[in-house]
């Protein structure tokens, strides 16, 4: 049965250039080609010629560069190795999971309850992606070397041709660019098969034949564990970590591309760029990498374009090449008074793009959007300090920066459904919290390219790892020549990104080395192990990217998170020793015995790249993914989605060090409206600690404009969350704010107001109280003046408070830039609090810095719209919350609300008596996540109010908007999903919400 498909394509202008001529034409094909339609052979013909490049000035034998999209042309099937299961159609990019859910094979939200150990039948599968039978493109030619481009497959996939087996991919962190033996290639009729196995089983046997224990850690509650995760290039946490759950997916995660070239076929490009001293001058040392079918060709003539200007012409000596892959110097290209890229905050974020176009049109050209920045990493003495502490700061462009920011892991579970959308919060949420700097953490994947445009363009910064975390890893050749190919492509890929100024080796598999039995017995065979696996693998691998100089002028390198630093590059020499510790290097930090809201408790460490207290997900947010018999926090969901071992005993330890327990409301089982109240209790409990550690290290920022720099960066742990269960998070999954997340955008200010306050109680039992009210100014050279004002204010307002005696500041303030300044101190004592009519219960003070203007060094008043008129407040309660006694019965008044734009809307909020912790919630429900195989993590109405999360004092009026990151909202809609708490809705079980009267 066989039919003929015929078509008439118009394709359009085409533009062939030779070093010599330029010329256009249109072109119309005319083909035709045999299908068989009882098995709906697809066209494949037609779009090859579509999509193909066709043109060719080479020399004999292959004349043909074209390449084109497999699964845009060929549809693909899936189904289990034993053919129980399936087939069903697959999508590619995808994952077997999403799959089956479409095929509607797996019914329930993966994330619903026990669902992820319900779905443990999956991994253990082996998976089969099989694609409908294709033709060779008419103009393939077989003297060509015929490729297939595997951009993403995860990870242990066997790939076979007609049945013939072709190549075994074990890494899902790379390409593979897989030449095809024209043995198994037919011209019609081809079927292309990708075998997945279980990644848990390949691991095991990987683990069981290595001739040694090579422990990573093992998480707690985790159904796969061990998992020996370790011994595959895959997402650790695909195999379930301390915040989220184990599906161990597996799938086609990127795209599959058919290829032929001619000769040779551009990669990548890596520019090393030297700024001046004085930053006049720039100069970029550009290299290409290529891949090299035929060595023959001698010369191959090509320009660079900076900004659509030629800027250099040179030509590659390909014979130079001697391996398939090959770098070659393409020249130095300078640029004078060059424009910057910035941090956000301090610069705009200018990029270039560089062009590179081959004269002889033989190869098509490859763009890279660059920005010129200075990044150096400080470490040197700091004088006077006890323990000879040595510095740890970044400066950017010859300025030192604090970095303010946190760490961020992979969006969902299943890393295909993440949407462009979806990362586009991240660095909006980002930027709204005044963050200047990323973590993308060594446990997780690397983002597509999407993710660092949006950070080149939002000016944050990037301190980017190598997947390698929490574990000791083999050495065995084909595991290190694995990363060592992963590090090389990673870095090709992304290294022309200014906003990556910090590689990271891997995250804490140095301090690794104390954890496990095995490593503390024979710490000399897995030291070995660690310098094979980062001095001799990881760091040349990026080095032969990036540039041997790179570490010295355009990027910063940590061989490990939390690390000490290195003696020198060449040879390879690390501080060895404690990894973690405050005096010098950077630091992870984790006690949850401590008082968390006692700022002794958090060391005076030069930068804190993770630290962070467990939460959990607001009611909202976890209702989606309970039933109304888990509303509470013993019962055996909430158990088994704690992945932290004891995780929910040190959340409940530190609440009731500072508050009370929330009242019970009924006596049944789902008692949901206390279990909502402990689960936003927890939240604010969270936000305390945090807020507490960050100000803390702000407060620690060097006094002096000389090397004293002190704490120079804080990236908690940890920003987004991967699904509904308890974490450190400070967003939820589906995009909520918790509490933190706008304790974060307050304490991240560029200048920003805090108040550190410690209580001591003497022999005699008679307590005092130290004040100290700074205000850190981060702004590059500008000083703020500020009318500072700092009073006893009542808890209770009807109470009688004396104005003469509450007042202890009052007075218009210089803040100089890039320092913490200490505005005043004082003691409280109870004779002071008495004169006021107070005590330590009823009373907390309050201060305010209201911003004048900012002037520069000269005097000379700088225009800065928006800090004027820009009021900080901050307050400090002066005893526990449980100790304090506040008003009870608060309500409250919502009027004024204005539609501001269609995104966001304003209102203003009025509450009679004083309420600590307001916290407003918008409660539509298609906020939380679809959870369904559909695109797209954060939900709809994902946005963030301007404020939330403070002491609302009674009688005050606060003017607060909402916006929606991504959706139209109406007023009707809104008003309808207001609604806001306080502290004292924790022990009221008839208070209601508030709300706006509708
Ligand atoms: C650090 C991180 C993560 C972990 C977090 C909280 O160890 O690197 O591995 O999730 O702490 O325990």
């Amino acid at each position: 049965m066989r039919e003929t498909c015929r078509s008439e394509i118009d394709l359009g202008a085409i533009t062939i250039q030779n070093n010599k001529t330029t010329f256009s034409f249109s072109l119309k094909v005319k083909y035709s080609l045999s299908i068989i339609q009882s098995k709906m052979y697809f066209c494949f013909l037609s779009l090859v010629l579509v999509l193909s490049f066709v043109c060719v000035v080479a020399g004999d034998g292959c004349k043909q560069n074209w390449e084109v999209s497999v699964q845009d042309n060929v549809k693909f099937k899936l189904y289990s190795c034993d053919k129980k299961i399936g087939p069903f159609p697959a999508k590619i990019p995808g994952d077997v999971h999403l799959d089956l859910m479409n095929a509607n094979i797996i019914k329930i939200n993966p994330y619903y309850r026990f669902e992820e150990k319900n779905l443990s039948w999956v991994v253990q599968q082996c998976w089969v992606y099989q694609s409908d039978y294709f033709s060779l493109p008419g103009n393939y030619d077989p003297t060509c070397d015929l490729r297939l481009r595997m951009k993403g497959v995860d990870a242990v996939g066997i790939i076979s041709i007609n049945g013939q087996k072709i190549f075994q991919t074990v890494n899902a962190h790379r390409e593979h660019d897989l030449s095809i033996p024209s043995s198994a290639l037919k011209l019609e009729d081809n079927v292309l098969t990708i075998e997945l196995q279980s990644a848990l089983t390949y691991t095991k046997q990987q683990a069981s034949q290595y001739p040694y224990v090579v422990p990573a850690t093992e998480n707690y509650n985790v159904w796969a564990e061990p998992t020996s995760r370790n011994f595959l290039r895959k997402a650790g946490s695909d195999f379930g970590w301390d915040w989220g759950p184990a599906f161990v997916n597996t799938g086609l995660t990127n795209g599959l591309i058919l290829h032929q070239s001619a000769n040779a076929k551009l990669d990548g490009m890596a520019v090393e760029q030297f700024l001046s001293d004085n930053m006049q001058h720039a100069s970029l040392e550009i290299r290409v990498s290529l891949s090299v079918s035929d060595f023959s060709q001698k010369q191959l003539p090509l320009q660079v374009m900076i900004d659509g200007r030629v800027s250099l012409r040179s030509s590659l000596d390909l014979s130079t090449c001697k391996k398939m892959i090959c770098m070659l110097n393409v020249g130095v290209v300078s640029i004078n008074n060059p424009e910057l890229w910035w941090p956000r905050g301090y610069g705009e974020q200018k990029m270039y793009s560089i062009q590179i176009q081959f004269l002889d049109g033989s190869y098509q050209s490859l763009t890279r959007n660059i920005g010129l920045r200075k990044v150096q990493l400080v470490q040197q003495p700091i004088p006077n300090t006890k323990s000879n502490d040595i510095s740890f700061y970044i400066t950017i462009n010859n300025r030192s920066i604090f970095m303010r920011g946190a760490n961020f892991i992979p969006i969902d579970s299943f890393h295909s459904r993440v949407t462009h959308n979806d990362r586009s919060y991240i660095f909006h949420a980002a930027a709204e919290s005044n963050m200047n700097m990323l973590r993308v953490w060594g446990g997780g994947i690397y983002q597509p390219d999407d993710f660092y445009d949006l950070a080149d363009k939002f000016g944050i910064m990037i301190w980017q790892e190598i997947m390698l975390a929490c574990a000791l890893y083999p050495r065995n050749e084909a595991f290190l020549l694995e990363v060592e190919e992963e590090v090389r492509q990673q870095s090709l890929r992304l290294g022309t990104h200014p906003s990556i100024v910090v590689w990271g080796g891997n995250n804490e598999d140095e301090v690794a080395l104390n954890w496990f039995q095995s490593s503390q017995k024979n710490r000399d065979l897995y030291v070995a192990d660690y310098s094979k696996l980062y001095a001799d693998t990881v760091f040349p691998a990026l080095m032969g990217v990036l540039g041997k100089s790179s570490i010295t002028s355009s990027i910063v390198w940590v061989d490990s998170s939390p690390s000490n630093g290195l003696i020198s590059t060449d040879p390879y020499v690390k501080i060895w020793g404690q990894a973690s510790t405050a005096q010098q290097g950077d630091v992870h930090f984790y006690d949850y015995s401590c008082d968390c809201e006692d700022f002794r408790s958090f060391p005076e460490a030069k930068f804190v790249s993770e630290f962070g207290f467990q939460t959990m997900p607001s009611f909202q947010t976890y209702e989606s993914v309970l039933s109304p018999s888990d509303y509470d926090v013993d019962s055996p969901l909430l158990q088994f989605r704690q992945r932290h071992e004891d995780g929910n005993n040190q959340m409940q330890s530190q609440i009731i060090k500072h508050f009370s327990l929330p009242v019970r409301c009924s006596s049944d089982t789902n008692d949901q409206r206390s279990f909502d109240m402990y689960l936003y209790l927890v939240g604010i409990q969270q936000s305390r600690c945090y807020e507490t550690a960050m100000n803390r290290w702000r407060q620690l920022r060097g006094m002096d404009n000389d090397a004293k720099k002190y704490t120079m960066g804080i990236l908690y742990w940890q920003m987004n969350d991967i699904w509904q269960g308890p974490s450190w998070a400070s967003i939820e999954y589906g995009g909520r704010w918790k509490p933190l997340q706008y304790a974060v955008k307050r304490v991240f200010d560029m200048i920003s107001l805090s108040i550190s306050y410690l209580k001591t109680t003497d022999l005699k039992g008679k307590s005092s109280g130290l004040i100290e009210v700074f205000v850190v100014n981060d702004i590059l050279d500008l000083f703020a003046s500020a009318e500072i004002v700092i009073e006893l204010k009542s808890w209770k307002i009807t109470s009688n408070i004396k104005s003469e005696t509450s007042l202890f500041f009052k007075d218009t303030v210089i803040i100089a830039p890039e320092r913490s300044n200490l505005v005043t101190s004082f003691v409280l004592d109870e004779d002071t609090l008495s004169n006021a009519g107070c005590n330590f219960g009823t009373c907390y003070i309050k201060a305010t810095a209201a911003i004048i203007e900012l002037v520069d060094p000269s005097g000379k008043k700088i225009h800065a719209p928006a800090w004027e008129e820009n009021v900080l407040v901050a307050t400090t309660a002066l005893t526990t919350m449980k100790d304090t006694e506040l008003l009870s019965s608060p309500h409250a008044i919502f009027s004024n609300f204005h539609q501001v734009s269609d995104k966001t809307i304003q209102f203003d909020l009025t509450i009679n008596v004083t309420s600590p912790f307001l916290f407003l919630e918008y409660t539509n429900e298609e906020f939380a996540s679809k959870a369904s195989a559909a695109e797209g993590v954060f939900g709809r109405y994902a946005g963030w109010f301007s404020d939330n999360n403070f002491v609302a004092e009674g009688g005050e009026t606060y003017r607060i908007a909402y916006t929606s990151f991504a959706s139209h909202i109406t007023m009707d809609d809104f008003q309808k999903h207001l609604q806001g708490r306080s502290l004292q809705h924790v022990y009221d079980c008839n208070l209601p919400f508030f709300r706006p009267s509708y």
